[in-house]
Order: C-alpha cells, then structure tokens, then sequence
C-alpha cells in the first residue's frame, strides 16, 4: 500500500472513530437509585470529543505519518446555558502544553449528541495577557447580557527568581450575547486573589451581585476560603470595596479546606438554589465533592438550608483522571419543564450529566438534615430514621 493510501486509511479510521463518539446514544443509570438525581452511562464530553481536524495535521505532504501535532488533553469544567432552544456548554479544553481555552459545544437535547464549533474561542485579552484561562460561569443576566466569569491566572510578578510554579488567580470577565463574538471587560477588582467568582441572574439593590471566593494563595485559601457575596455599581468596571463571606469553610466537613460556588443559582419557589465544591484534604491528596444549599429569594446572601454532607461524589471511573478524586461543577440548565440538567467534571478530564428536577432537588435540600458537626449528632439523626422506619415496617 503506498503511504498515501496509508495516510488515508488512518484518517477514515480516526474519523469513524470520532463519529461514533459523539453519536453514541447515552442512557440514565437505573442501578443505585437515590431519588435525588440519576447519573448516564457514558461521560457527555471527553478529549476524544475534540473535532480530528483540531488535532491531525490533515496535508499529507506536511505530515505523511498522520501524527497528531496539537494533541487535547481533556474537556472538564463547563460553563452551560439553554439559548434559543439549543443546549450549550462553554467547555474548558486543555492541550497537551497544559494550556486551557474555551470552546462552544452544542447538543440537541443535553444529553448526547454533543459537538464542538468548528473553532474554539478566541478570548479577547486585557494589556496584560491571559497565561491560563479557565471554569467559566454563564449567567444570563436580567441586563440582557450573558455574562462569562473564569479565572485568569498569570505568573506572580513577586515570585523569587527560581520560582516558576507561583501564579495569581483573578476573575477575567466577557459578555456575549449570541456565544459567538465575546467582549472582554476589565477583571474584576479585588484586595485578595479570586477562584469561583460567579454572578447572580438579578439585579439585587440595584446592583449586580457576585459570588466570590478570597483566597490568600493561589490554592490554599489560607485566611480567605468560604463562598463570599460582594455587591458591585458596574460590570464594565467592577470593584469590590466590600465582601462578607456567606457560605464558610468549616473544620471535618466535605467543605474543611476550601468551598467554592459552582454555577449561577436557580430561582425556584422556595429560594435560590445553590450547587458548590467541597474540599478536604486526606492521605491521597485533595477531595472535591458537590454540595448544595438554599438562599432567601430577597436576600440571595442569606442562608435558609444546607443539607448535611455531599450531593455527589467520584464514583468508579470518575474517581481517576489527570486530578483525581474531583468531582466539579460549573454548569447547569433548568428546562423549561422543571427538568434540571446537572453537568458535571470528574478528575479535570472529563464531563458527564446528571438529571434530576428543581422539585426533587428542593426535597433535598428543604427535607436532608444539616450537618451536626459531631459523631453523636451523626448518629442521633440515623438513629431516628431507623426507629421512625423500624416502627413503619413493624406496624
Ligand atoms: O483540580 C481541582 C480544581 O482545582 C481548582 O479549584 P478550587 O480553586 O475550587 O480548588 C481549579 O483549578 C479547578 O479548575 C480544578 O478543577
């Protein structure tokens, strides 16, 4: 066979490959029920996702053994939103040069069918540019704009010579209108480096309304740490002159080393309903699980419910990856029905959905026994659900 017909041959086969990918129909799990949300078969976006022509050098006479020459790491941490009926995720892609960008896939139903544009995005810069870009939070915002938050990380300046791991983290922010040309604002404003900055959909005060996250460091929080709220006069120059932190960190819990608001809240009925990170450390590392919570509808900083423990934690092959142990979450979509789709990252490498509805999620919430912060306060609460359940299954 000439090496032509070899280059050929490797493409149809790497071609096929991908189409059956991201044709591959995904089904709700039926085993392990929990009457909160259902977990699908197969992970929603993965590295493989990434269109052949993002990676493959596809001229043969510039690349005759078909290599890949800018291969794709992984697809994790996604911003999403349900626009003019289409299912979108803001995805943070990561090449094999450990850099992130967005990029835009669609899917006709979020469930399956999810496939990139054609290009990734191309992030406006500020003067000072951008070495790693990441996690953004959409927020359609009641100002007609939707408004992408993500972390802009930079090197230290103050780093000592020899020091090439210290980075900055702060909140870079665009606003689109279509997810298809993006304007870059200034970052936000702040005393302390930001993670996990997000904005709220509602004016509150006549102000727009942020979720912050203070950190000391570039990852521990040291003395900052806990989901902050801060009321800012503009988002085309947006300061904040004063932050409170809402939602803490607090010692053995899911959320002991540092918490973080996941994606915007959904209004419901009952309240503000909030989806965050949890991390604690261990001998393997840094745990990050899902948490939930429930905020006043006319003060979104005040706190009116917190289950106890986690949402949602790494379960078999979302337990590994290039971090392992993470589950993440920076997007969702309320359907117009009460459907809540849930999508979620498993070890900064890949995205999965979960399903569930805003009535069940609200059960949750409203119904799950806050955290006693004791073993004894642990077991009173199991106990009684035992001897309520064992006097029902007695008569
Ligand atoms: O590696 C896990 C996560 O670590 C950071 O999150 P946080 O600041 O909340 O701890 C982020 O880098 C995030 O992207 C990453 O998934």
């Amino acid at each position: 066979m000439s090496s032509f017909s070899k280059f050929n041959k490797r493409y149809n086969k790497a071609l096929k490959e991908y189409e059956k990918l991201i044709n591959r129909k995904n089904r709700k799990i039926k085993e392990g029920y929990n009457g909160i949300y259902s977990r699908y078969e197969f992970p929603v976006l993965t590295a493989g996702h990434t269109p052949i022509f993002w990676r493959f050098d596809l001229n043969y006479e510039a690349n005759p053994y078909f290599q890949q020459r800018l291969g794709i790491n992984a697809a994790f941490n996604a911003g999403a939103i349900l626009l003019n009926g289409k299912f979108l995720m803001v995805v943070r892609v990561e090449g094999w040069d450990r850099k992130s960008f967005f990029a835009v896939a669609e899917s006709p139903n979020g469930i399956d069918k999810w496939k990139f544009r054609d290009y990734p995005v191309t992030l406006p810069e500020t003067e000072n540019p951008d070495a790693n870009v990441y996690d953004m939070r959409l927020t359609q915002h009641e100002d007609g704009w939707i408004y992408g938050i993500f972390c802009s990380e930079r090197k230290d300046p103050d780093a000592p010579t020899g020091d090439t791991s210290s980075a900055v983290a702060a909140a870079g922010i665009v606003r689109t209108k279509n997810l298809k040309t993006w304007e870059r604002l200034p970052d936000l404003k702040t005393k302390s480096q930001q993670r996990n900055v997000v904005l709220h959909p509602e004016f509150v005060k006549g102000k727009y309304a942020l979720y912050t996250r203070p950190q000391d460091g570039f990852i521990d929080t040291g003395s900052g740490g806990g989901i902050g709220w801060a009321l800012v006069d503009s988002m085309e120059n947006a300061v904040i002159k004063k932050e409170k932190i809402i939602e803490e960190k607090v010692y053995h819990t899911i959320k002991e080393v540092k918490n973080g608001q996941g994606p915007a809240p959904l209004k419901t009925r009952k309240g503000w309903l909030h989806l965050a990170h949890g991390v604690r450390g261990c001998a393997a590392g840094l745990r990050y699980v899902l948490y939930m919570f429930l905020t006043d509808l006319e003060d979104p900083s005040k706190v009116i419910a917190c289950p106890g423990g986690y949402f949602m934690a790494p379960e078999g092959e979302e337990r590994t990856g290039d971090v392992s142990n993470v589950l993440f979450c920076n997007g969702w979509i309320v359907k117009p029905n009460g459907e809540v789709y849930i999508y979620y990252a498993s070890s900064d490498t890949k995205m999965h959905v979960a399903t569930s509805t805003t009535d069940r999620l609200l059960d949750y919430v409203l119904n799950t026994p806050e955290d006693t912060f004791t073993t004894g306060g642990s077991v009173k609460a199991r106990v009684k659900l035992i001897s309520d359940n064992l006097s029902l299954l007695k008569g």
